[in-house]
């Protein structure tokens, strides 16, 4: 197993809950590094699903621990939801496995309000985001005003310091043309929220060193995708974290010597979820999915944008990230198809390219160049084994893999933990 990076090397939503549940048995912990509550990763167990969020899929196994890094931002009462949650349903979370950093900023009531404000003001130029306050939550660390876990379950220190951010947020809520209230009431239940989570927060970047000197296995389990990275993805469309690998060392103090591998997580097509360019976008992909009652957002429950698998899109992933392993999923979501077409170039303004431009406009202007290939056209959802797939769906993976320059070790065929082929 040894050190591991798993990043979605699309636009999220690539699955990687599901292949983090199933490659966890192996880890000892695992940890979440970037992004907050906008990330949504399905887990299904026993028939039982679960919706993570800020909680690490690894909590879903007995015995791990889970770290919430210094680079996710956190929403202290949904937080404290979600571990009740999980509680309810059986899950056991307690300070002995569940650590989160005490760096970590916290995202505040104004910080969803602005998210909402700045989507309206923008009208038809929105990003598209899950308004769950990512993007204020980002700026006010960048901007060194943030308000982080460390002061949270401190009562006199996150008083003083929310005094501050109350008095800046209503001046820049009016400027948005909103009001801020209920102040009192929100400092009480993050109070609140702070003492019971207090006991769960540490230094995580010391205990993650200590866990690596004792040889164990650490996993970290990225959110959302490699083209919605801050500084990579198809920019101002995008989040505010960096989901590539490099944010798993920033975002939690583990050094990049220390990493043994990186899983990229790509499904057999492509979605995306809010606005941007996506050159494969097809809408007879799109209705087909949906029709089957597939991708629809596990955060918001809003419709995702589906296509043809990007090749060229994938290609970049693979060089950014360092894709050692691919990890293939939803590939029954293709079973129905007379024909499946792969991008594996562009051709922008009369010419062919292989690589992403960094223009947005360029970007858009991408016309897919697809390569065609045959349905398999039957069910590989019972698929346990490399071999019991159709040589054509074999050949569509190899021909993904390639794309990718990755090799290829994991393909999943449904939601449930047995559904993975490991080749
Ligand atoms: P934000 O809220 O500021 O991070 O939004 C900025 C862009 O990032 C996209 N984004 C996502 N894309 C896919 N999945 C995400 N998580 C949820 C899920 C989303 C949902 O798992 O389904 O339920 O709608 C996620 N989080 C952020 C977002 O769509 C914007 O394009
Ligand atoms: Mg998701």
């Amino acid at each position: 197993m040894a050190n591991t990076i798993l990043i979605g090397a699309q636009w999220g939503d690539e699955g990687k809950g599901k292949i983090i549940d199933v490659i966890t048995e192996k880890a000892d912990v695992v940890v979440r590094s970037q992004g907050g509550s906008n990330a949504g990763h399905t887990v299904v167990v026993d028939g039982v699903k679960y919706v993570l969020h800020l909680l690490p899929s690894g909590i879903l196994r007995g015995r791990k621990t889970c770290v919430i890094g210094n680079g996710v931002v956190i929403d202290p009462l949904g937080l404290v939801t979600e571990i009740r949650e999980q509680v309810d349903k059986g899950i056991s979370i307690s300070p002995r496995n569940l650590k989160i950093s005490e760096n970590a900023h916290i995202v505040l009531p104004y910080h969803r309000e602005v998210d909402g404000l700045r989507e309206k003001l923008k009208g038809k130029r929105k990003i598209g985001t899950t308004k769950r306050g990512i993007g204020p939550a980002y700026s006010d660390k960048a901007n060194r005003c943030g308000i982080r876990m460390i002061d949270l379950i401190q009562p006199e220190v996150f008083k003083r310091k929310m005094a501050e951010r109350v008095r800046e947020s209503k001046l820049l809520l009016k400027s948005l043309g909103a009001k801020a209230g209920g102040d009192a009431a929100v400092i009480r239940a993050y109070l609140e929220a702070g003492k019971f989570l207090a006991p769960f927060v540490v230094n995580t970047a010391v205990y993650l060193n200590q866990e690596y000197k004792k040889k164990k296995e650490i996993l970290f389990e990225g959110a959302q995708g490699t083209f919605l990275d801050i500084d990579f993805g198809t920019y101002p469309y995008v989040t505010s974290s960096n989901t590539t690998a490099g944010g798993a060392c920033t975002g939690t103090g583990f050094p990049p010597n220390r990493i043994d591998r990186v899983i990229g997580v790509v499904k057999a097509y492509t979605t995306r979820v809010g606005e941007g360019p996506f050159p494969t976008e097809d809408a007879g992909v799109t209705d087909m999915l949906h029709a089957m009652g597939r991708e629809y957002g596990s955060t918001t429950g809003r419709a995702r944008r589906c296509g043809w698998f990007d090749g060229v899109v994938a290609g970049y992933a693979g060089l950014i990230n360092g894709i050692d392993s691919l990890a293939v999923t939803c590939l029954d979501g293709l079973d129905r198809l007379d024909e499946i077409q792969l991008c594996t170039a562009y051709r922008l303004d009369g010419k062919i390219i292989r690589a992403v431009p960094n223009d947005l406009g360029q970007f858009a202007r991408c016309q897919p160049v697809y390569k065609k290939f045959k349905g398999w056209k039957c069910d590989t959802s019972g698929a346990r084994k490399w071999r019991d797939l159709p040589l054509r769906t074999r050949e569509y993976l190899e021909a993904v893999a390639t794309l990718v320059e990755a090799k290829l070790e994991i393909v999943s065929v449904g939601p449930a933990r047995d559904q993975t082929i490991f080749l």
